[in-house]
């Protein structure tokens, strides 16, 4: 009788390589459903700290890491790869300086599975990336151990959904995209996510799995980019583009609001959509929405900054003498993260312009010194009337619900707001 692989709590064990925000949740997900899961890192520190039962994620709170405890071990150490019976792949995809592809974590992720692979384990990639990576770069990795995908180890591609801090879809109900290398793989992978996902969505190839992930957020990414260009331009015209979309999504069907801001931020959406670009090239193909897209995101830090300084002007105030505040620094509204932030970036652009004094302030971030976008260490100021009235102008770039914007309004002579935070006209506040 065919093996047949059962995926039961207790005898099928995981491994998760990858213990961020999407691999954490993972290991918790599983854990919680009375799997033996081993989670994999290179940062010793994320390990001691899961193993202490301390959390690194906000969202994440150490009571779920310790009730998991008795059957989730994290661990820096590659020779258990051997181990489980599943592996989970998540490990980030970043763009490298020339805003290319930067594979090098699946890649060495790859290498040390090929190292300790055995019969049967089944290998899934969570990470997002262009299609053709499962079957170009991982499988060829595994199959060096002269295993045979499909007979001797199953690999699937699965693309990760987690939105932090998203209450309204948990991750768990959010539908999950397995594509499998064979019919064999496919139908374990099913298996494997059954466990912990209410919804399963099997496709028919690893490259039709890895596209829609891609496709999901290029639609963010170029619809954003309609908006600001929009912005820019109903400015001009005088039309308050926050009015034309609260009318325009009065329409039930056929239309999604998506809203202006002062750039894109999070390792999504400014990066995802560049790995189908480098791809396409391939086929001799540009791939022109996206790049566009790209070219209005990155702009619209500087179009902040010039309609900062318009502002200031028109005060008779010059840039180069003003004490600058930004106001919200993560990357989107109510989270700790500032990766790939505009307001980062609004900074930075400000320091380039030597402008007098540039600081910030951001509940949920005390701190930018891990910003790789910033050298020097730079903390959020205490936010109140005195220190407020000391800049010649706050910029809002994440408009954060628990920040006292009637305080702002009152205490500094003028506002620059990207996020239509002020929905009356003030003398003291300039859409941007
Ligand atoms: N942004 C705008 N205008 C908008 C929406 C977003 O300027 O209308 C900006 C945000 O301020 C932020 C950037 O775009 O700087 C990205 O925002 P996002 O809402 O897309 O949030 P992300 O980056 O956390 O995207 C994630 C994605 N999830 C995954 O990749 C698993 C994305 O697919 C989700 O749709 C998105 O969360 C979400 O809906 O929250």
């Amino acid at each position: 009788m065919k093996h047949q692989i059962k995926i039961t709590p207790g005898q099928y064990s995981i491994g998760v390589v990858g213990l961020g925000y999407v691999g954490l949740p993972l290991v918790l997900r599983f854990a919680r459903r009375n799997f033996n899961v081993i989670g994999f890192d290179t940062d010793k520190h994320k390990v001691e700290s899961l193993n202490k039962g301390k959390s690194y994620i906000s969202h994440i709170s150490e009571q779920e890491i310790e009730k998991v405890k008795m059957n989730f071990d994290a661990t820096a150490d590659t020779t258990k790869l051997s181990q489980p019976d599943a592996i989970i792949i998540c490990v980030p995809t970043p763009l490298d300086a020339h805003r290319e592809p930067d594979l090098t974590y699946i890649k060495n992720t790859a290498i040390e599975i090929s190292k300790h692979l055995r019969k049967n384990q089944l290998i899934s990639l969570e990470s997002t990336t262009y299609p053709g990576t499962t079957r170009e770069i991982l499988v060829p990795e595994l199959e060096k151990t002269g295993m045979k995908v499909g007979k001797d180890f199953f690999v699937v591609f699965s693309p990760e959904r987690e939105d932090p801090g998203n209450k309204q879809f948990p991750a768990e109900k959010v539908p999950k995209i397995v594509g499998g290398m064979t019919k064999k793989c496919l139908q374990l992978g099913k298996m494997l996510y059954e466990q912990v996902f209410e919804k399963v969505v099997p496709v028919s190839s690893v490259e039709v799995a890895e596209s829609a992930k891609l496709l999901e957020n290029i639609y963010r990414s170029v619809n954003i980019a309609l908006v600001n260009e929009m912005k820019i331009l109903f400015d001009r015209m005088g039309i308050n583009i926050w009015e034309v979309i609260e009318a325009a999504k009065t329409k039930p069907f056929g239309f999604h609001p998506f809203y202006p801001g002062p750039g894109l931020g999070g390792h999504c959406i400014p990066i995802d959509p560049f790995y189908l670009t480098w791809k396409a090239r391939e086929y001799d193909l540009h791939t022109r929405f996206i790049e566009l897209a790209g070219e209005i995101n990155s702009y619209m830090p500087y179009y902040v900054v010039e309609k900062l300084a318009d502002a200031l002007n028109r005060q008779g105030k010059s840039l180069y003498k003003s004490k600058i505040l930004i106001v919200g620094i993560a990357y989107k509204k109510d989270v700790d993260d500032a990766r790939e932030s505009p307001g980062i970036k609004i900074m930075k652009i400000l320091e380039e312009k030597n402008v007098k004094k540039v600081d910030y302030y951001d509940p949920y971030i005390p701190d930018i010194r891990k910003s790789r976008q910033i050298c020097h260490p730079v903390f959020s100021i205490t936010f109140n009337r005195k220190t407020i009235s000391n800049y010649d102008a706050a910029v809002i770039v994440t408009d954060h619900s628990n920040i006292d914007y009637k305080l702002l309004q009152s205490a500094c002579g003028l506002i620059v707001d990207t996020r239509n935070v002020y929905k009356k006209d003030y003398k003291n506040v300039v859409r941007a």
